[in-house]
């Protein structure tokens, strides 16, 4: 039996517990109970679009297939507060498992497509999953035989069920059909009173999303249905998402802003659309967008930068049906934002977000000048953020400083956690981002940098830390560090700094080899690597992140320079 999610998860205080239920941000409403009253005042409305798999389904279909698939995982032996790590494409199946797992109190983890090995085992064990849901293959790998291997090991430990969930035409002995879960139930009144009958506890938790990463391994996010509904409902308002918007999911569906910023659920709560695409590369999303008179996507700046060129380049017709383009995820460049209205036609939103809660947001009626410089603020007017020095103390107006944040969708710990949490969180509770922001005279955040040994590869996080324990493991190396480097497409990408053992020597091809035998995300490969004889430190004898940085930027050319 899996340890109670509850046991190890920080709770908000009792008195902001109070304040939140009082000012109506927590509703007290599970998220699996939300939907269905979506689908039972809307039926008949389209809900959910897969046009690579031709599934359309309706709010009223979504709702009963999501109820008959919960009924289907509580059949297999699973029940409420059990964990399954989801590793899935932008498909129907995501959204009708994720839903399904909302009304049966199953909890999923959302892992990344790009995951491995090491990601995927660190996340089954930490979250004590008994299940995994993947695609068979996907991008050529292999993910339903990385499942069963996992389900091997995870047997031969516990010695208790494991369920591999595969969604796919290719299954394998002791797979889980998963397209057969998510398909239309034999008793759909029946489903729905089970789960109308039982629905979690609104301060449950209702899924775990994956940290940003500093430390190690991700840490796991736990959000409760109260928390991640107001969070989801919100950035609707913010983002204008109505009933007659159709929201294109193009980044991984498991990451929060296009899972809930407002992103699927924000979308399904308001009676919309969702649109499920593989990934954001534009001749098919542009396609997609004009099919499917798309109103408003997610994208990461190195994303958006794409779909510029490509409006250039092809015009942008396409995408006439499209009104907000939200970019976030890492600072999208000042000059770039003005293309986007010029070019693509729409209202750019920024979105300065992450999974621990806080989210920026510029506003749609905020003149041109606020919404291409600035990252935007808080949406709840309960969000709590201060900027601090290196004691903590708040810095004078207009100077930047590390944010720190608390709030009705800020967690106050991460789960199972207390070593990290000592360090993440103050003791009183604020959430330590490492985003380096200041405050314009209107109030609205611009990310100047950050405090936190983190790389920003296109909006997607590689924690220092993590890659420099795997290139450890190699040999030849005596010390490692970890950097970003200047990146004209991405933003930044991994650099290596090695010293390598006297007599030995390494070069960038082995380490990325090595990494791969050990199974990691692609995305955290370093790209670059530089030979030296000895790091640099600081004066407390630590590594000199800082100059490491410029090391490699000006050795590039500029700061802005391309990579070797
Ligand atoms: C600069 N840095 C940004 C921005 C995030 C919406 C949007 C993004 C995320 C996300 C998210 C940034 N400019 N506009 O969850 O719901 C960096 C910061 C932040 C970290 C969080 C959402 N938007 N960042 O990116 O958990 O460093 O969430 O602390 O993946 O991304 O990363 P993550």
């Amino acid at each position: 039996m899996p340890t109670p999610i509850a046991d190890h998860t920080v709770p908000w205080p009792d008195h902001a517990v109070r304040e939140y239920v009082a000012k109506g941000y927590w509703a007290g409403v599970a998220l699996g109970t939300l939907l269905r009253e979506v689908a039972d005042r809307r039926p008949d409305v389209p809900a959910l679009v897969d046009p690579a798999a031709g599934v359309r389904l309706t709010h009223g279909e979504l709702a009963d297939r999501a109820d008959a698939a919960a009924a289907r995982l509580l059949d297999l032996g699973m029940s409420r507060g059990d964990r399954v790590v989801v590793q899935l494409g932008n498909g129907w199946e995501f959204v009708v498992l994720t839903v399904a797992c909302l009304r049966a109190g199953i909890v999923p983890v959302m892992a990344l497509p790009a995951h491995r090995r090491t990601e995927l085992a660190h996340l089954a064990r930490h979250a004590e999953a008994t299940a995994i849901a993947v695609p068979d293959r996907m991008r050529e790998f292999d993910h339903q035989g990385l499942a069963h291997e996992l389900a091997d090991d995870v047997r031969a430990v516990t010695g208790g069920p494991w369920h591999v969930l595969v969604a796919g035409d290719d299954l394998g002995q002791g797979s889980v059909d998963l397209r057969a879960l998510c398909g239309p139930g034999e008793d759909p009144h029946a489903d729905r009173a089970r789960f109308d009958a039982a629905a979690p506890g609104s301060r449950d938790v209702a899924v775990f999303l994956l940290s940003g990463g500093t430390t190690g391994l991700p840490k796991l996010i736990a959000r409760t249905h109260d928390d991640y509904a107001y969070n989801a409902r919100r950035s609707s308002e913010m983002a204008g998402i109505a009933a007659d918007a159709v929201y294109l999911v193009g980044l991984p569906a498991g990451h929060n802003f296009p899972l809930a910023c407002p992103g699927i659920l924000g979308t399904l709560l308001a009676g919309g659309r969702v649109v499920m695409l593989p990934s954001p590369e534009p001749v098919r999303a542009f396609a997609t967008i004009a099919a499917e008179g798309v109103t408003h996507t997610a994208v990461v700046p190195a994303v958006a930068a794409r779909w510029l060129d490509h409006a250039v380049e092809h015009g942008a017709d396409q995408v006439a049906s499209l009104r907000v383009l939200q970019v976030g995820g890492a600072r999208l460049a000042d000059e770039l934002a003005r293309r986007v209205r010029p070019v693509l036609g729409c209202t750019l939103q920024q979105v300065f977000g992450m999974a621990e809660g806080l989210l920026n947001f510029t506003r749609l009626d905020d003149d041109e000048e606020v919404a291409c410089t600035t990252q935007g603020r808080p949406m709840c007017p309960d969000d709590e953020v201060r900027l601090v020095d290196e004691l903590d103390q708040d810095v004078p107006a207009g100077e930047p400083g590390s944010l720190l944040t608390r709030g009705p969708y800020t967690p106050r710990g991460y789960y199972k956690a207390d070593e990290q949490n000592a360090r993440a969180f103050t003791d009183d509770g604020w959430y330590r981002s490492g985003d380096i922001c200041r405050r314009t005279p209107e109030g609205n955040l611009v990310v100047e940098g950050r405090d936190k040994d983190m790389i920003n590869r296109g909006g997607e996080k590689i924690s220092a830390e993590e890659v420099e324990n795997l290139v450890y493991q190699l040999p030849a190396i005596a010390q490692v560090a970890a950097v970003a480097m200047p990146d004209p497409a991405l933003g930044e990408r991994v650099c290596l700094y090695v010293v390598p053992r006297p007599g030995g020597t390494v070069t960038l091809e082995e380490v990325r080899e090595a990494m791969e035998r050990i199974g990691v995300a692609r995305f955290k490969l370093p790209e670059h690597l530089v030979l030296v004889d000895e790091l640099a430190t600081t004066k407390v004898g630590k590594i000199d992140k800082k100059a490491l940085r410029a090391d490699i930027a000006e050795r590039l050319g500029s700061a802005a320079g391309a990579p070797a």
